[in-house]
């Protein structure tokens, strides 16, 4: 390779560096989780996190739940289902030590999403924008984090779980 082709294939690859740095934090990056029922439950879904700007999209669909019930749903600190119960998941993901809440009310654990909301056949169909979590990086990246679907609904108020019941579904959330 002469010098000039050289710098110009270290100006590239220094660019092409620097672009993907630029889309890890503009927007572009990521995951998706897929949810599998834990011991005795049959409730099953899949979820995508897809960073926009400073805001991350969350949508999917959770199917096996009460028909017409609310539903806890949330970020938990450790992406492992091994137990069979979720509870291998560990708490609420809360890398700014906050109190557990409500989301996008007040302060809340960045884990703490939407409730979900079943409809007469038990399906939840959902779609929300965050602005406590992030993908791909930073300190509240759920990447590598558990999602939990629970049993009950969730009091937002009771420390630090809400009290939203038993986990019905466990998903280890991944880079897509
Ligand atoms: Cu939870
Ligand atoms: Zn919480």
């Amino acid at each position: 390779m002469t010098t000039a082709r050289c710098l110009l294939a270290a100006i590239a690859a220094v660019a092409a560096t620097a672009l993907a740095g630029c889309a890890s934090l503009m927007g572009g990056s990521s995951a998706s989780a897929a949810l599998m029922p834990t011991t005795g439950n049959t409730t099953t879904g899949s979820v995508t996190f897809a960073q926009r700007g400073g805001k991350v999209l969350v949508s999917g669909e959770v199917r096996g739940l009460k028909p017409g019930a609310e539903h806890g749903f949330h970020v938990h600190e450790k992406g492992d289902c091994s137990s069979g119960d979720g509870m291998s998941a560990g708490g609420h993901f809360n890398p700014a030590a906050a109190p557990h809440g409500r989301h996008g009310q007040g302060s809340h654990h960045a884990g703490d999403l939407v409730s979900l909301r079943a409809d007469a056949s038990g399906s939840a169909r959902f779609s929300f924008e965050s602005a406590t979590i992030s993908v791909g990086g930073g300190m509240a990246d759920v990447v590598g984090k558990g999602l939990i679907v629970h049993r009950d609904p969730d009091d937002y108020a009771t420390q630090p779980t809400g009290n939203a019941g038993a986990r019905l579904a466990c998903a280890v959330i991944t880079r897509s």
